[in-house]
């Protein structure tokens, strides 16, 4: 988009790091409490280990897992933020493009890891803010306190069976799914294979007020879908990304413009991975709902695998995030799963998929520096 190509790549030594991988169990809800569903899982935050307790056959044979950061149910909004965000945010400020994804089951705690609730309206962020709110509040606060020359801005959006959905397109007050009001988002390549998403509303954020209204639109956006389709939120994946250009005083004429780029990303719920894989060659239409859940899987084990071919094209959620995977961007997965019985086969396949996920490598590369 505008801009990027005023970023200047810098030929860096080839240095790989591994893609970070965060887990995080969420508590018991009031009604598991009430129930009493037996417990399964637990998190030593120390040892950065995941414990799930499997009977098979009266024998108790016990699963353990490592990540490079766990974080128990006890943990807060702000403690994951404060560990685990705010240092990709500050390499965002030196140039680095990062991207974070949230995977697991629905009812894990995606949404509410990367957004989080909200009880009260204005003044500062609520404790229950997620990642979303406080990395925007975050960012705009260090360029504030800088008294940085910064452009900021924030798109959002979401993709559900295969189409991309502006959350923070203007409201039009009518039917926000009638064709006719729909500017037509495509995915266009920059020659250097990289991959945008032309046709977003681009929202320059100067305030801490007006990240609030955009990110309200995009919430209500998004609620007004719903509506209108039962259980889309877990089948679909939604992007935020915000875009920081920092204006560097420079000696001399020359007037050099650093760029970062934080991508935060919700997926469709992993359970979807298995329905939609099952579903595999049967009616197309069934197939395509999670096409880009299906491909990124297929897109990691490729490169866990280092296949001579990496299916990125075959989806549009991996055509987006390609450099994420592999390639330039500093990539963190915060994988979610529930403390519960009832979840356990769903809990190991998405303790499985993380743990593979941590051997892929990026070669982060500054935009400029
Ligand atoms: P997902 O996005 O994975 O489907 P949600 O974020 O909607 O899951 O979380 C499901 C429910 O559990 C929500 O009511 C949410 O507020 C609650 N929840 C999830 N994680 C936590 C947590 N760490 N602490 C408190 N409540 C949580
Ligand atoms: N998770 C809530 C939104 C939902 O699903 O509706 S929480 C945060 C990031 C992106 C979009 C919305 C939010 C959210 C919010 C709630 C209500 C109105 C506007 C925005 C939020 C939560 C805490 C601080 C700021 C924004």
């Amino acid at each position: 988009s505008r801009g990027s190509d005023r970023c200047l790549n810098r030929q860096d030594k080839d240095k790989e790091t591994n893609v970070q991988v965060l887990l995080r169990c969420r508590p018991f809800s009031e009604d598991e409490l009430r129930s009493n569903v037996p417990r399964v899982v637990t998190c030593n935050e120390n040892k950065r280990e995941v414990t799930v307790m499997q009977t098979l056959a009266n024998k108790q044979v016990d699963r353990v897992f490592t990540f490079d950061k766990v974080f128990g149910p006890k943990a807060q909004q702000r403690s994951i933020y404060e560990q685990a965000i705010a240092p990709i945010v500050n390499e965002v400020l030196d140039g680095f493009n990062c991207t974070v994804f949230a995977y697991g089951q629905t009812g894990t705690g995606k949404t509410y890891t990367m957004e989080g609730g909200m009880r009260k309206k204005g003044g500062d962020l609520p404790a229950e803010a997620g990642v979303i709110p406080r990395a925007v509040r975050h960012i705009f606060d260090i360029l504030e306190a800088q008294n940085a020359d910064y452009n900021m801005k924030v798109t959002f959006l979401e993709l559900y069976n295969e189409e991309i959905t502006d959350l923070l397109s203007p409201d039009e007050n009518s039917r926000p799914t009638e064709e006719k009001q729909k500017k037509p988002i495509t995915l266009m390549e920059d020659g250097k294979g990289c991959v945008f998403v032309r046709g977003l509303e681009e929202e320059s954020v100067y305030s801490v007020n007006e990240i609030y209204t955009l990110l309200e639109r995009g919430a209500s956006k998004r609620r007004t879908a719903e509506t209108l389709l039962n259980k889309r939120s877990s089948r679909s994946h939604s992007v935020f990304t915000i875009t920081v250009y920092v204006k560097e005083t420079v000696i001399g004429d020359e007037e050099l413009i650093k760029c970062g780029k934080l991508n935060l990303v919700d997926l469709a719920g992993s359970e979807n991975i298995m329905r939609s894989g099952a579903r595999e060659g049967r009616a197309r239409e069934a197939g395509e709902i999670n096409k880009s859940l299906l491909t990124l899987g297929r897109v990691i084990n490729a490169l866990v695998e280092h296949s001579a071919h990496v299916p990125y094209r075959d989806s549009k959620l991996t055509r987006i995030l390609r450099d994420s995977l592999g390639g330039k961007t500093k990539t963190c997965i915060i994988a979610t799963i529930s403390p519960s019985a009832y979840c356990m086969d769903e809990t190991l396949s998405t303790l499985d998929y993380a743990s593979r996920a941590k051997s892929i490598k990026n070669k982060p590369e500054a935009n400029q520096k």
